[in-house]
């Protein structure tokens, strides 16, 4: 791989945004990386970082300049050969990412989703009982998993029999977009067991007559995307749909059990449901980084990355960029978090996130009916991703309303 040396005025630091110190507490780099200047060079990779959010928003809109096609992990696939075969939006660009993407967007939109309403709403009921019948739990395997594993893969359509692997390989295609690690090292033994296992739930025979998994199939039949992509396109939703919706719903949860007055207010507005889980995106970015590749020598605050390089955006670092945001760092329910990048922004923004937000405002809102508070119970633990700002543990106790 060739390797420019960086502009002597370019900012510089040895710091490494995946190490386990940074992943505990990525909040200290963050606030280092955007005050060292609008791109700061990472030395430890040879790739240029992007914290602010303006240039990261910038960067995400231009999809022309700052390439998918080449990954959005740390590999380059100009010259490195990708560990699966690429998905057809993330790692795609124009015109090759549209017709899955077209595709996708209908599958998972608002009228889509308006059929599961009611359904995941009484899901959230019973599953917010059977915790409150615990009272002392740990959060994240008993709510947070819980629920994404109660509606989401019926909503695809995938047997029951497996659905044990669907954490551990979105996990590791998380871990994959940093660098080879002692994380994504970890992942590699079970690599082609997830892998088949995945990918044999892609098959249209094996998923249910209806469900999303269907639904791209038919797309297919109208010659929307071809019998070869419907595959690779039932696999986007099998990869970033769990680990990313359980992670933004520990988020909302930890903010809540540790903001009692937003809580409180939240009781009292259900409605800001939605307006809480977008703020706990903004304020933990449940998906913490991504990386673009540039397609020519492209100026950026006064420097220029050249051709080819990886670009590391830092979507938390921008999601808590003071000269976009009044007092970042809280959790704030009277404001308005539209506009964070927690999603990304532009044409890859995250095609689920509408089901991500059904998923939250079903669960929020059955606690809000049946739980008076919500209390940390215990130390709580992270788990360490190199994409994924996790809990690992979540102790709580609910009292009931
Ligand atoms: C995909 C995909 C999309 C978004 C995130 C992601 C593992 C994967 O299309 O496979 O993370």
């Amino acid at each position: 791989m060739t390797s420019t040396a960086a502009p002597a005025h370019l900012p510089t630091t040895a710091a490494d945004p995946f190490a386990h110190e940074a992943l505990e507490d990525p909040l200290p780099l963050h606030r280092e990386l955007r005050e060292a200047g609008p791109v700061v060079h990472l030395e430890r990779y040879d790739v240029f970082a992007l914290a602010r959010y303006a240039e990261v928003r910038a960067a995400l809109v231009d999809w022309q300049d700052f390439s998918s096609g080449a990954g959005v992990g740390l590999s380059n696939f100009r010259y490195e050969k990708p560990w699966r075969p690429p998905s057809l939006l993330l790692e795609a660009d124009p015109p090759r990412h549209d017709a899955p993407r077209r595709v996708l967007s209908k599958v998972l939109g608002p009228r889509a989703l308006h059929r599961l309403r009611e359904r995941w709403a009484a899901d959230a009921e019973a599953l917010v009982d059977e915790v409150l019948d615990r009272g002392e739990f740990d959060a994240v395997p008993h709510l947070t998993e819980a629920f994404p594993l109660r509606v989401f893969p019926d909503a695809v359509g995938i047997p029951q029999e497996g659905r044990e692997n669907l954490l551990p390989y979105g996990n590791h295609a998380f871990n994959a977009f940093g660098p080879d690690n002692d994380l994504t090292r970890a992942g590699a033994p079970r690599v082609a067991e997830l892998s088949a296992w995945v990918a044999a739930q892609c098959a249209r025979d094996v998923l249910a007559p209806e469900g999303f998994g269907a639904d791209i199939w038919a797309q297919a039949d109208r010659g929307e995307i071809t019998p070869e992509q419907a595959p690779l396109v039932v696999r986007s939703l099998l990869t970033a749909g769990v680990d990313t919706t359980v992670h933004g719903l520990s988020a909302v949860l930890y903010a809540l059990a540790t903001h009692p007055a937003e809580w409180e207010r939240l009781r009292a507005q259900p409605a800001l449901a939605r307006v809480a889980f977008d703020e706990a995106v903004r304020w933990e970015s449940p998906v913490q980084t991504f990386f673009r590749t540039a397609t020519r020598d492209v100026a950026v605050g006064g420097t220029v990355i050249p051709d080819g390089r990886k670009i590391l955006m830092f979507l938390a670092a921008a999601n808590r960029d003071p000269r976009r945001w009044a007092d970042p760092d809280r959790f704030d329910l009277t404001r308005d978090p539209s506009g964070h990048v927690g999603f990304g922004f532009g044409i890859h923004q995250c095609v689920g996130q509408h089901v991500a937000r059904l998923e939250a405002g079903s669960l929020l809102t059955a606690l809000t009916r049946r739980v008076a508070r919500i209390e940390l119970a215990g130390p709580t633990t992270r788990h360490h991703n190199n994409t994924l700002r996790a809990w690992g543990s979540i102790p709580v106790r609910l009292v009931p309303a």
